[in-house]
């Protein structure tokens, strides 16, 4: 017999909440960006189709597109004697990684216009974070542990490349900046650090080492989700907006 590990009706739940909550600051989002002078839009825009993103992934996810049971033996020695081998089927929702390939890159993209970041970097950057994404997709999908965690910590050294390029690139290039830049860039920045360094560990708790229910990896990422997204967005731009010098130069 197989035991299915999936969600429950909190799960489904608090799937729907962020689908409106993505909706509504979508819409803020676009609305904010037509009463800003078109040099200040850029931010709108792209902040605007990170919601979008997660709106319509979310919207997969609460509708139950976008995830499928992936399949695993574990073997269970602290129970019996001698050990047995129990089949699982545990929920991947797999709709999340297609959405944050797109729009982790577009919240990359946010950080290192406000900081200036020079072309190359941002493109080390970019193309560290999807390494990071599709590679943690793999490991979600790795059947042997070697698999799972050689993926996973694949996945980390590129999360690190990324800490890297804002860390360092971005706070060396926004030292040019007036000091109230410079003050943001290192509290949005820092922000973003100690939130998406949650994540890896969140996953190594639910997807990872099955210590955690689907529904708590739900309500966690759904948390991250918000504060990395819609309150993220809402802080950059009303910031954005009251702040006379800076502009990308896009
Ligand atoms: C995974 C697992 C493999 C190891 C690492 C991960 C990092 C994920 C991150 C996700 C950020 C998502 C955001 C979403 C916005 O809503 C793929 C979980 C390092 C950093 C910011």
């Amino acid at each position: 017999p197989i035991i299915h590990v999936h969600a429950g009706d909190t799960g489904h739940k608090t799937l729907w909440v962020v689908v409106v909550l993505m909706g509504l600051s979508s819409l803020a989002f676009y609305g904010m960006a037509f009463r800003v002078p078109v040099q200040k839009r850029l931010f709108h825009i792209l902040t605007a189709f990170i919601t979008t993103f997660a709106f319509l992934s979310y919207f997969a996810m609460a509708t139950g597109d976008g995830k499928n049971y992936h399949y695993y033996t574990e073997t269970e020695t602290h129970k019996r004697v001698p050990p047995t081998h129990q089949k699982f089927g545990r929920e991947v929702y797999w709709a999340r990684y297609i959405d944050w390939s797109v729009t982790t890159p577009l919240l990359l993209l946010d950080l290192a216009l406000l900081a200036g970041l020079s072309g190359a970097n941002i493109l080390v950057a970019i193309v560290a974070d999807v390494i990071m994404i599709l590679t943690g997709l793999f490991a979600a999908y790795g059947t042997t542990d070697g698999q799972k965690w050689g993926w996973y910590a694949w996945a980390c050294i590129a999360y690190l490349v990324v800490v890297y390029q804002l860390a360092s690139s971005g706070r060396a290039a926004v030292a040019t900046k007036d000091s109230k830049t410079k003050a943001f860039y290192a509290s949005i920045a820092g922000f973003t650090l100690i939130l998406w360094t949650i994540y890896p560990i969140i996953w190594a708790l639910s997807e990872g080492a099955h210590i955690i229910s689907v529904d708590a990896e739900i309500i966690a990422y759904a948390v991250l989700d918000i504060l990395a997204k819609p309150v993220f967005g809402f802080w950059l731009l009303f910031t954005h907006d009251s702040m006379s010098s800076t502009s990308p130069s896009l």
